[in-house]
C-alpha cells in the first residue's frame, strides 16, 4: 500500500509525549485508572502533529493565493475524532502500542471521547464527509457552522417512550478545539434603516442596529488521510458584546444585568432538532443569521489580508457552497457588505453574489422548505429585507418577464415572497435565483428537482439545476469501523483503496471464491458477536449472532417509514404464532433513530416498536426465531458499531421522498444487503452491484403518482388484504399493553382515517415478498457470501471523495495543493 507520507513520531516518541502530557499539561501522575486522562493526553499530543499541518497548511495556500471553497452549513455531525485523526496521520498501529504499554486497551480510550453531534442526521453527516475528503484531496476548505453549546439531545428509553436529555459534549473542555480571539467578528442585528439623501441625488442606506453580538470563533481541525492537508472547521459561539453591567448589578439589578448576556448566549445554545416545525421560531433564524453574517465577514477578512481593497479577485478566489436553505442569509448579508460598506452597485454586488453562491437542495418535502415571515424579517434584519425586496424585483421585472410576460400566475408562483394572509419569505426561491449553481444530492432526486420542485426554474435557467450523488467517507465508514474488513480487503487489494474506492472492484473476483467468502463472513459474524454484546448492554435482550441482522438506523420520520418495517414485523409474530414451524431463518431487527421532540407520530412509532419487541422478545412459543430491539441514542458512534455488523440494509422510504440517504452506502459498504425502494441513491446502488444482489421492491416514483391520480384509499389495502387488516386491529388491542387497549392506535390511525400519506400500505405486500426472497437468499450461505462481497466491492461511487471531485469540477473549480506545486 501506498504510504507517500512519512509516519511523524515512533510509538517510544508517542508515549513519551502522552506520559509528558500527562505529568505537566494535566498534572496527572496517577493515571492508571484514569482512562480520560489518557485520551486527553493522546489527543494533546496527536495534536501537536496536527497544529504542524496545519500551519504549513495556511502557509502553503497563502503563497499559492489558492482558490478557497467555503462551506457553509448549519450543521456538523462530526462523532468523535482520535480515531479517526489516528487513521488519517498513519498513527494508529503507533498510537495503539504506545497506549498498551500504558497499560490500556485503545478501544478503551477511544470510548471515553464524546461524539460531536452537531447535527441531525443526513445533512450533517454529509458535511463532516465533505470536511474529511477536502482535506483528504489536499484543497483549500473552510467549514463554518455553530459552536453549538449542546448538540443533538441523548435519547433514552422510559417503559419504551422516548425521552430527551442534554447533550454536553464539552462540559468539561474538547482537545480538538482551539479558540481563536484574533478572529472574533462583531455582528448587528435589530433596529432602523435610516435613507440619506445625497446632494448628487443617490440615496444611501444607512442601517442603525440595535443590538450587537460577538461570534468567538473555535477551530476544530480537520486531518486528511495521507495528505498534505489539515483544513479547519470554524464554528462561531454567540457572546454578548457589551461587558457585563456591575452598577446595574450593584444596584441590586442582577436580572437586568444578565439578561443581554443571556440573550446573547442563547444564540449558540442549542441545536434545533429538525420537527418540521421550526417556521416562526426567531432564535433559529437569528443563529442562522448570525452564523452567516460571522462567516462572510471571516471569508472577506481572510480575503483581505491577501488583496486589501482590491475586489477584482474575490469571485476569483472564493466559492461559497450552501449547505440546503439553512444558509441563505448569507447572500443578502454579502450584498448588504458590498453595497453598504464597500462602495458597490446594486448590479455589481449581484453580478459577484451570482459567481459565488452555489446551493445543495437535500429535500423535495414541501414543509422542509424554509420560509420565513416578512414581519420577521423586517423586526430582526430589516436592511437585508430590503435588499432582498431589490433581488425579487429584479428577478420577476428583468427575468420572469423576460420569458413570461404579462403572467401575473408565474410571477406569483416564483416570486421570492409568497404572499397570502402573512407574507412570507420562501428561502430556497432566492437561493436558485441567486446561487450559479444549484443541485441535488443522487440523480433521481435532481431529476425530480428539475421536474417536479423547480420546473419553472430549470426553463428560467437551464444550465442552473445540476445533481451531485452524495458519498461517504471510506476512512470512517470501513476503515476506522470495520479494521478486520479493512484488512482483509488491504490483502487483496494493491493500492489504498480508502483513497480510491473504486479499486476495492478488485475483490469481486473473489465473490465465488470459497475460502475468501468463508473470510468474509466470518469478519461479519465476529462483528456480529460484538454487536450483540453491545445490544444486551443496552437493552439487556439476548440476541443470536447466527440471527440474520437486520437493520434500519436513520432519523424517525414518517417517509422513512419505520412502521413499514414494523407492520412486517407484526406480519411475521402473526405468522410465527399460527405456525410455529414457519419457515423462516431467524432474524434479530435493529432500530436506531431518533424522534424529533415536537414529532408526535414519530414518538409513537417508537413507543410502538418498543412494546412489540417487548412481546415478541419474551415468548417462548417463538422459539427466538424473531427479535426485536431499539438500540437507544442512535448517533455515529452507534453507527459505527452497528454497521459492520449488519446483514440486511432496511432503505424503504416512500419512492420520490428520501434525497438520497448514506447510510445505505455505509451499509452495502461494509457488506449489507439492501431491501429497498426506486427512492434516493438506492437507484445508483441498485445499478452498481446489479439487480442480482439487492431486493428491490414497491411502487416507483411514477407509481406513487398514478395512485395518487386514481385517489388513494388505505381501506383499499385493508379490506382486501387480511394480514394487513390482522395486523392493524391487532394494535388498537391490548395484545401489547396489557390493560390498556389502544395504546398502540396512533399508528393504525395514521395510516387508515389520517389517509396514510407515505403510501405504506401500497408497499406492503410487496415488501413482504421481498423478504421471503431476501430469507431464502440468506439461507443459501454461498449466495449470501457472494452477494455481500459484490455490495462491498461495486461500492467505489459511494466515497465522498467522488462526490467532492463532482463539485471541483462542475461547480467549485478548485486545484489541489499537490498539483499547484
Ligand atoms: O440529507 C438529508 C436527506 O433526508 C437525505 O436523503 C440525504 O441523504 C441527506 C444528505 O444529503 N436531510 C437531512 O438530513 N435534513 C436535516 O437533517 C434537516 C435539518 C434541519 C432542518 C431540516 C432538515
Amino acid at each position: 500500500m501506498a504510504t507517500a507520507i512519512k509516519k511523524p513520531l515512533t510509538a517510544a516518541q508517542f508515549k513519551k509525549k502522552v506520559v509528558q502530557h500527562l505529568n505537566f499539561t494535566s498534572s496527572q501522575t496517577d493515571y492508571q485508572q484514569d482512562p480520560t486522562a489518557v485520551l486527553r493526553a493522546v489527543c494533546l499530543t496527536v495534536n501537536e502533529v496536527v497544529y504542524e499541518k496545519l500551519t504549513e497548511t495556511n502557509q502553503y495556500h497563502k503563497e499559492h493565493k489558492s482558490r478557497s471553497i467555503n462551506y457553509l452549513s448549519l450543521e456538523y455531525l462530526m462523532g468523535r475524532m482520535l480515531s479517526n485523526n489516528l487513521h488519517n496521520l498513519d498513527l494508529f498501529d503507533v498510537a495503539q502500542k504506545a497506549v498498551a504499554s500504558l497499560g490500556f486497551e485503545i478501544e478503551d480510550i477511544f470510548e471515553e471521547g464524546h461524539d460531536l453531534a452537531l447535527g441531525n442526521g443526513g445533512l450533517g453527516r454529509l458535511a463532516a464527509c465533505f470536511l474529511d475528503s477536502l482535506a483528504t484531496m489536499d484543497f483549500n476548505a473552510v467549514g463554518y457552522g455553530i459552536h453549538y453549546e449542546h448538540g443533538l439531545f441523548k435519547q433514552q428509553f422510559h417503559q419504551g417512550r422516548q425521552i430527551e436529555t442534554p447533550d454536553e459534549w464539552r462540559e468539561y473542555g474538547n482537545p480538538w478545539e482551539v479558540c481563536r480571539p484574533e478572529a472574533v467578528q462583531n455582528i448587528p442585528l435589530f433596529g432602523h434603516v435610516e435613507t440619506i439623501a445625497n446632494t448628487d441625488g443617490s440615496v444611501q442606506k444607512v442601517w442603525h442596529s440595535g443590538q450587537t453580538i460577538k461570534g468567538v470563533p473555535w477551530d476544530v481541525p480537520i486531518v486528511g488521510y495521507n495528505s498534505k492537508t489539515v483544513n479547519v472547521l470554524r464554528l462561531w459561539e454567540s457572546r454578548a458584546s457589551s461587558h457585563f453591567d456591575w452598577d446595574q448589578f450593584n444596584s441590586g439589578a442582577y436580572q437586568d444585568a444578565h439578561s443581554a448576556q443571556n440573550h446573547a448566549e442563547t444564540i449558540s445554545k442549542v441545536l434545533y432538532p429538525n420537527d418540521e416545525t421550526d417556521a416562526g421560531k426567531e432564535l433559529r433564524f437569528i443563529q442562522q443569521y448570525f452564523f452567516c453574517a460571522c462567516s462572510i465577514k471571516d471569508i472577506i477578512k481572510r480575503y483581505q489580508e491577501q488583496y486589501a481593497d482590491d475586489w477584482s479577485q474575490f469571485s476569483k478566489q472564493v466559492v461559497i457552497q450552501l449547505n440546503d436553505t439553512h444558509p441563505t442569509i448569507a447572500i443578502l448579508e454579502l450584498m448588504r457588505t458590498l453595497i453598504d460598506e464597500q462602495g458597490f452597485t446594486w448590479s455589481d454586488a449581484f453580478a459577484m453574489c451570482r459567481e459565488i453562491f452555489a446551493y445543495t437542495n437535500h429535500t423535495l418535502l414541501p414543509e422542509a422548505l424554509e420560509k420565513w415571515s416578512v414581519d420577521m424579517f423586517e423586526r430582526v434584519l430589516p436592511r437585508h429585507l430590503e435588499i432582498l425586496y431589490t433581488i425579487n424585483e429584479f428577478f420577476l421585472d428583468q427575468e420572469v418577464a423576460a420569458l413570461w410576460p404579462n403572467d401575473h400566475q408565474m410571477r406569483r408562483r416564483l416570486s421570492i415572497i409568497e404572499e397570502g394572509p402573512q407574507k412570507m419569505v420562501r428561502m430556497a426561491h432566492l437561493c436558485v435565483v441567486t446561487s450559479f449553481k444549484v443541485n441535488g444530492v443522487a440523480q433521481i432526486h435532481s431529476d425530480l428537482v428539475k421536474s417536479d420542485l423547480f420546473p419553472e426554474f430549470n426553463q428560467l435557467y437551464p444550465s442552473k439545476l445540476t445533481n451531485v450523488t452524495n458519498g461517504v467517507t471510506p476512512r470512517r465508514w470501513l476503515k476506522a469501523c470495520n479494521p478486520e474488513l479493512s484488512k482483509l480487503l488491504d490483502s487483496k487489494v494493491k493500492s489504498d483503496w480508502a483513497k480510491d474506492l473504486s479499486s476495492l472492484s478488485a475483490v469481486a473476483k473473489f465473490a465465488d471464491d470459497e475460502k475468501f467468502q468463508q473470510k468474509f463472513m466470518a469478519i461479519k459474524h465476529n462483528n456480529k458477536v460484538k454487536l450483540a454484546e453491545e445490544i444486551l448492554t443496552s437493552t439487556g435482550v439476548v440476541v443470536s449472532p447466527d440471527a440474520i441482522f437486520d437493520v434500519q438506523i436513520k432519523r424517525l420520520h414518517e417517509y422513512k417509514r419505520q412502521h413499514l418495517s414494523f407492520l412486517h414485523i407484526l406480519a411475521l409474530y402473526r405468522r410465527l404464532l399460527a405456525d410455529p414451524d414457519y419457515d423462516m431463518h431467524p432474524r434479530v431487527y435493529i432500530f436506531g433513530a431518533k424522534a424529533a421532540p415536537g414529532y408526535y407520530l414519530a414518538k409513537e412509532i417508537i413507543y410502538a416498536i418498543n412494546k412489540v419487541a417487548d412481546k415478541i422478545n419474551n415468548d417462548d412459543r417463538i422459539n427466538g426465531k424473531l427479535k426485536v430491539v431499539f438500540m437507544p441514542n442512535y448517533r455515529v458512534t452507534l453507527a459505527e458499531k452497528i454497521i459492520p455488523a449488519a446483514d440486511v440494509s432496511e432503505q424503504i422510504s416512500t419512492a420520490g421522498k428520501e434525497a438520497s440517504g448514506t447510510g445505505n452506502m455505509k451499509l452495502a459498504l461494509n457488506g449489507a444487503i439492501t431491501i429497498g425502494t426506486l427512492d434516493g441513491a438506492n437507484v445508483e446502488i441498485a445499478e452498481e452491484v446489479g439487480d442480482d444482489n439487492i431486493f428491490i421492491f414497491g411502487n416507483t416514483v411514477d407509481d406513487i403518482k398514478a395512485l395518487e391520480a386514481n385517489g388513494y384509499n388505505p381501506y383499499d389495502y385493508y379490506n382486501n388484504d387480511e394480514e394487513i387488516k390482522a395486523c392493524l386491529d391487532w394494535l388498537l388491542t391490548d395484545y401489547f399493553t396489557p390493560g390498556n387497549p389502544g395504546e398502540l392506535s396512533a399508528v393504525a390511525h395514521s395510516l387508515l382515517d389520517g389517509g396514510d400519506p407515505y403510501r405504506l400500505l401500497a408497499d406492503f405486500a410487496d415488501y413482504a415478498k421481498a423478504n421471503i426472497a431476501l430469507d431464502n437468499a440468506y439461507k443459501d450461505k454461498a449466495r449470501w457470501a457472494r452477494m455481500a462481497i459484490i455490495n462491498t466491492a461495486k461500492m467505489g461511487k459511494f466515497t465522498s471523495d467522488r462526490s467532492i471531485q463532482d463539485y471541483v469540477d462542475n461547480i467549485w473549480k478548485l486545484t489541489p495543493m499537490s498539483s499547484q506545486d
